[in-house]
């Protein structure tokens, strides 16, 4: 079997090949699995600043950046100063304490929207408690989606389009009783007619409609400005709540979000990665009195054990304080201004047909001659085209998203030299494919 790579990686063959024995699919999860990209996953050593160590000695300029939350770069020392010093003072309490209370304030006065948030463990906890609380919050059922678009792994949410545009959602996983899904409707991103149509047909029964305002799970799209206007305007029309999830964008396009950055305003809020400083949390939050409807100061149940944990309060908190005192979003998107045209003139030299589609420090290049604007043109995309280049950078040392359908992140520890260097890579690469 050709090896994608043309390295060899004896350490990380063997970490995989023990790891196998042990972890299903020798990963804890499946994103990491190269499945999208050929060959077995690279096992990592360390982090530090914008870098990735694996255990054969080779250094990658991190664009993956834990799937997002490393926007500061890895072992940023206010991070790592804070969580040392929080656990001195335990590690979980199963009580209250006031680093849940210092984040939340934190989260809520950087998002106009949120008056009150809770704290779980992943934005899979957010995006189904958010599910949860629409649908107790409304006294309806129904919920739509949209294909391409990810919220973790809820079962009401892992589902794919059927064939028609209004067909109820089909799981896409087995183990997922049809029951869990028969109240999901998944639509087209971007497709504002067949919102009108739904809304039309249904609007009445919709708890919710949950989305990614900026989508990075397909490949990075961006939302049309009628897409969201109708979206708004419709769920207001018709008492559903607009439920953004921000797992992704939160604090990662402004620091407000991408909402606060699109100036949108949704209902409910799902976040997570960024504000956990790379440690286990997310959150859902909102109004007031949307929020009230959260047990104990309501009836809708969501609980657990480690929620609010105080180290990754502390990792959180210190996070936002770097974000909020020395904002990298201007100089973010800079960087990616520079990367994505410096990817479009070397892919038009290759010959090579591309799309770029980025927001902020968020993009992605697809082997593509169309426009990507949702998941049916994603799929498009020439994924054997992508995987060769996914592994022409990895041997110069940069590591991008492993599949075509994942968002490239760019950190605030890079620097201008290193984007410099990695468009170097990128056209080498480019030039490799075109051969
Ligand atoms: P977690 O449960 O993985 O913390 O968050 C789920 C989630 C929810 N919403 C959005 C918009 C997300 O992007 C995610 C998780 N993102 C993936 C990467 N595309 C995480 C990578 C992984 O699953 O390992």
């Amino acid at each position: 079997m050709s090896l994608p790579s043309g390295k060899l990686r004896p350490n990380s063959a063997a970490a995989f090949a023990k790891a196998q024995m042990r972890i299903p699919g020798g990963v804890n999860s499946p994103a990491r699995a190269f499945g999208g990209v050929g060959g077995s996953p690279i096992f990592i050593a360390r982090a530090e600043g914008p870098y990735l160590h694996d255990v054969d000695g080779n250094r990658y300029l991190d664009f993956i950046g834990s799937w997002g939350p490393m926007i500061l770069g890895h072992s940023h020392p206010a991070v790592v100063e804070a969580v040392i010093a929080a656990i001195y003072d335990g590690s979980s309490y199963g009580a209250p304490c006031e680093r849940e209370t210092e984040l939340a304030e934190m989260v809520c006065d950087a998002i106009p929207s949120v008056e009150m948030v809770r704290f779980v463990s992943s934005g899979t906890e957010a995006a189904m408690s958010a599910i949860r609380l629409a649908r107790g919050w409304k006294g309806r059922d129904l919920i739509v989606k949209f294909a391409g678009c990810y919220h973790g792994h809820v079962d009401a949410l892992l589902v794919s389009a059927g064939s028609s545009a209004l067909t109820l959602g089909v799981p896409n996983s087995p183990g997922i009783p049809k029951g869990c899904t028969q109240d999901t409707i998944v639509l087209r991103y971007n497709d504002t007619q067949q919102l009108a149509e739904l809304f039309a047909a249904k609007g009445d029964q919709i708890a919710g409609v949950m989305l990614e305002p900026v989508v990075g799970n397909m490949g990075l799209v961006p939302p049309s400005v009628e897409f969201r206007r109708e979206l708004r305007r419709l769920t207001h029309h018709h008492g559903t709540a607009l439920i953004y999830d921000e797992v992704m964008t939160g604090f990662r396009l402004s620091y407000g979000g991408a909402q606060m950055l699109l100036g949108d305003e949704p209902d409910v809020t799902a976040l997570g990665k960024i504000i956990g400083g790379g440690y286990p949390v997310g959150a859902y939050g909102g109004r007031a009195d949307i929020m009230k409807f959260i047990m104990p100061a309501g009836p809708v149940f969501q609980a657990g054990t480690l929620s609010g944990n105080p180290i990754a309060m502390a990792a959180g908190i210190a996070t936002l304080k770097v974000l909020k005192q020395n904002p990298p979003y201007a100089r973010l998107d800079q960087l990616g201004q520079r990367i994505e045209t410096g990817l479009n003139r070397a892919a038009t030299e290759c010959g090579i047909p591309h799309r770029i589609n980025r927001v902020g420090s968020m993009w992605t290049l697809f082997f593509t001659d169309r426009d990507v604007t949702d998941f049916d043109t994603a799929v498009l995309s020439d994924k054997a085209k992508f995987a060769r280049f996914f592994w022409e950078m990895m041997d110069r040392g940069f590591y991008l998203p492993c599949s075509q359908y994942e968002a490239a992140f760019i950190s605030a520890a890079m620097t201008d030299a290193q984007i410099g260097e990695m468009l170097i890579a990128a056209k080498e690469s480019l030039h490799a494919l075109s051969m």
